[in-house]
């Protein structure tokens, strides 16, 4: 009995080293099977090779030095929508972000309510698929200490990220992440860049940060965040904005 005890001890620390046991418990880990759905063979495969290489491997963390002297924006730089601006001249201070979906609590959080929630800073690398890279510090919550309030019920697999921004053809700018990212200790909601305020350009007042995939994952202008089953039903049913127009739904780096 007692070794069993110490072995359960032993698990649960090993699983805390790699961030795992962020995900409230180790029969989370059933529940979700730990694995996201596939969407193509193409990206299955990468998928699955990544993730076995890496699925708790950290992004690289850098030091004050590296931070690049201007993080490029790219992408929305300034989104227009009637709602967005009346945030952005209140200087966001009725901004909420709405949390629902498949999950036992629907939330919405102020940037106070977020900003009362531990947080993290980390210097971390932006790849855009374009080919350039900026390094800068990010402080924020991690994603999964908002999904331990909120509690994604049984039946959801992946997390929805709904902006503020509209695109080209008039659908609003979104992405997914599955599990094995979402409770990734370095994926956070940032609010700050560089230790100050997110500015506009980078996504303001809140954005997404996945340091292991690639910069069209790390959704600017957070509206909302939404636990589904199936990415299907959402816009091109491809689980993002990029992949829709045929962009890897794994972008790992
Ligand atoms: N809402 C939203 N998020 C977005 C984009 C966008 O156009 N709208 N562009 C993506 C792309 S392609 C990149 S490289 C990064 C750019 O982030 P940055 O402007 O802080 O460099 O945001 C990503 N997230
Ligand atoms: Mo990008």
């Amino acid at each position: 009995m007692k070794l069993i005890n110490r072995r359960r001890r032993f698990l649960r620390d090993a699983l805390a080293l790699t961030g795992a046991v962020a995900l409230g418990g180790c029969d989370k880990l059933s529940e979700t099977d730990w694995a996201p759905k596939i969407l193509d063979s193409a990206t299955g495969l990468s998928h699955a090779a990544h993730r076995a290489l890496s699925r708790d491997a950290m992004a690289r963390e850098y030091g004050e030095a590296d931070i690049s002297p201007v993080f490029r924006a790219n992408g929305s730089t300034d989104p227009q929508s009637a709602e967005y601006r009346g945030l952005a001249a209140g200087g966001f201070r009725d901004y909420r972000l709405g949390v629902g979906g498949q999950v036992a609590h629907s939330l919405s959080l102020s940037l106070d309510d977020l900003h009362a929630l531990p947080n993290r800073t980390q210097i971390t690398r932006h790849d855009c698929v374009e080919g350039w890279s900026v390094i800068g510090q990010w402080t924020g919550v991690q994603l999964s200490r908002v999904l331990q309030l909120a509690q994604p019920t049984r039946q959801a697999r992946y997390v929805v990220f709904r902006c503020y921004d509209a695109m080209d053809d008039g659908s609003e700018y979104y992405e997914s992440l599955g599990f094995d990212d979402a409770y990734h200790p370095q994926t956070l909601l940032a609010w700050e860049l560089n230790g100050k305020a997110l500015p506009i350009p980078n996504g303001a007042p809140l954005r997404l940060r996945v340091p292991r995939q690639l910069g069209y994952k790390m959704a600017k202008y957070l509206r909302r965040i939404d636990l589904v089953d199936s990415l299907k039903s959402i816009e091109g049913g491809r689980g993002g904005y990029w992949e829709d127009q045929g962009y890897q739904w794994y972008a790992g780096i």
